[in-house]
C-alpha cells in the first residue's frame, strides 16, 4: 500500500510549501500530458493517457496536507483566504479531486471521447481554485 498523504511531515513551513508546489507541478505536467491527447494536439496513446492520468490523480491528493499553519507566508502565492475559508477551499480541493478521479476512471477505459468529456470540468476545477485561492 501507498504511504499516506496525511503522513507528510514538514519541519519548516517553507518545506511544506515547496512540497505543494512540487505536487501542483507533478500534477500539472500529468495532466497537461492527457489533455495534449484530449485536444488533439498529440496524436491519442490509450496507455499514456491512463499513465499520466493516474500520476495526476495520486498527485492531486497530496497538496493539501501542505496548508497548515504558518504556511500562509512566504515563497507562496497562496492567498489568505485559504486559511479564513479552509471549508470553502477544502470543498474547492474536494471537487478537483473527484472530477481528476472521474478523468483517471475515463482513462482506464481507452475510450478517447470519455477523456475528452472527462477532461473540462477537472481544467474548470483547477481555474476554480486559482481565481479564489491564488495571487497571480
Ligand atoms: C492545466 C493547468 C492548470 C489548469 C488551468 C485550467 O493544465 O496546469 O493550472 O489546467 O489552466 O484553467
Amino acid at each position: 500500500m501507498m504511504a499516506l498523504p496525511a503522513a507528510a511531515q514538514f519541519a519548516k513551513p517553507e518545506d511544506a510549501i515547496k512540497y505543494r508546489k512540487g505536487a501542483f507541478n507533478v500534477m500539472a505536467a500529468h495532466f497537461g500530458r492527457v489533455g495534449a491527447m484530449a485536444n488533439g494536439k498529440v496524436p491519442f496513446d490509450a496507455k499514456a493517457a491512463a499513465e499520466n492520468a493516474e500520476i495526476a490523480t495520486l498527485m492531486s491528493k497530496l497538496p493539501y496536507t501542505a496548508f497548515g499553519e504558518g504556511t500562509d507566508k512566504g515563497e507562496t502565492r497562496a492567498k489568505p483566504e485559504i486559511w479564513k475559508e479552509s471549508d470553502k477551499f477544502r470543498a474547492a480541493a474536494t471537487k478537483m479531486q473527484e472530477e481528476m478521479a472521474k478523468l483517471n476512471a475515463a482513462a482506464k477505459t481507452g475510450n478517447l471521447d470519455q477523456i475528452k468529456a472527462a477532461f473540462g470540468p477537472v481544467g474548470q476545477a483547477c481555474k476554480a481554485c486559482h481565481d479564489e485561492y491564488r495571487k497571480d
